[in-house]
């Protein structure tokens, strides 16, 4: 039987092995969400980079950036960090060059993997149909924040292991506890998350309509994989 691991935060990345499996990298709030949003409502290509810098380059070469640190948009860039912005037809065909505070960086550090997914509430029955056909192990990988774990990317890690209860093994303790916490909250989510430090973060910037929208479970079927550094759906809703 194959196994799913957690890794609850970036920094805990290096104790994991990648090069043999499926890599689920997780920001419920917000990166994964516009990623899932963005390629579902006609986006063609989605490269995450490290850098604002780099961004600022791509964006000389006609891409559209988008840039967020701390939660909000960084000026000179085009685009925030809000699904909804993410929604808009302006976008549909174009291509997006994206840097975030822990999304995009949890991204860049997965590509050693054999294939990398993102995963979010928006797109959960696509990405546990897609585990559960593919049978190979998995590394759930929440970015949480700047190395910290946070409650809403473990929930859905929780949400993953849930649903393929069993067809996957419990493949460390982080996935047990992911679990469990799902198992306990599954039906009060907001409510669980009102004191946790990236709900409050959002809430004091105004951007609380983005959280009810990023919980909202199996809206999109698409599937944004990365391919050669960049990326794409797989499937559209
Ligand atoms: O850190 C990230 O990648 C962002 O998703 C954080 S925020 O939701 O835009 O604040």
């Amino acid at each position: 039987m194959p196994k799913i691991e957690v890794c609850l935060s970036p920094e805990l990345l290096p104790l994991f092995k990648l090069e043999d499996k499926i890599v689920v990298v997780i920001d419920v709030l917000r990166a994964s969400s516009c990623m899932v949003t963005g390629l579902a409502h006609g986006i063609s290509e989605i490269l995450p980079v490290a850098t604002l810098e780099e961004s600022a380059t791509y964006g000389l070469m006609g891409y559209i950036t988008a840039a967020e640190r701390d939660g909000m948009k960084m000026e000179g860039f085009d685009l925030d960090n809000s699904p909804f912005s993410y929604m808009d037809a302006v976008l549909i065909g174009k291509k997006i060059c994206m840097t975030t505070t822990n999304g995009t960086q949890a991204i860049l550090m997965s590509s050693s993997a054999r294939k990398v997914v993102i995963g979010t509430f928006l797109n959960l029955k696509t990405v546990t149909d897609y585990l559960y056909i593919r049978g190979l192990n998995v590394v759930l990988l929440c970015a949480g924040w700047k190395g910290q774990v946070n409650a809403e990317d473990t929930l859905f890690a929780g949400a993953v292991m849930s649903t393929l209860n069993n067809s996957f093994s419990v493949g460390n303790d982080s996935a047990l506890l992911a679990r469990d916490l799902f198992g306990l909250h599954k039906d009060h989510m907001e409510e669980f998350l009102i004191e946790s430090s990236h709900f409050n973060r959002l809430k004091r910037l105004g951007i609380h309509k983005d959280i009810a929208f990023c919980l909202q479970s199996s809206v999109y079927e698409c599937l944004p994989r990365l391919e050669n550094n960049v990326i794409v759906a797989q499937g559209q809703s």
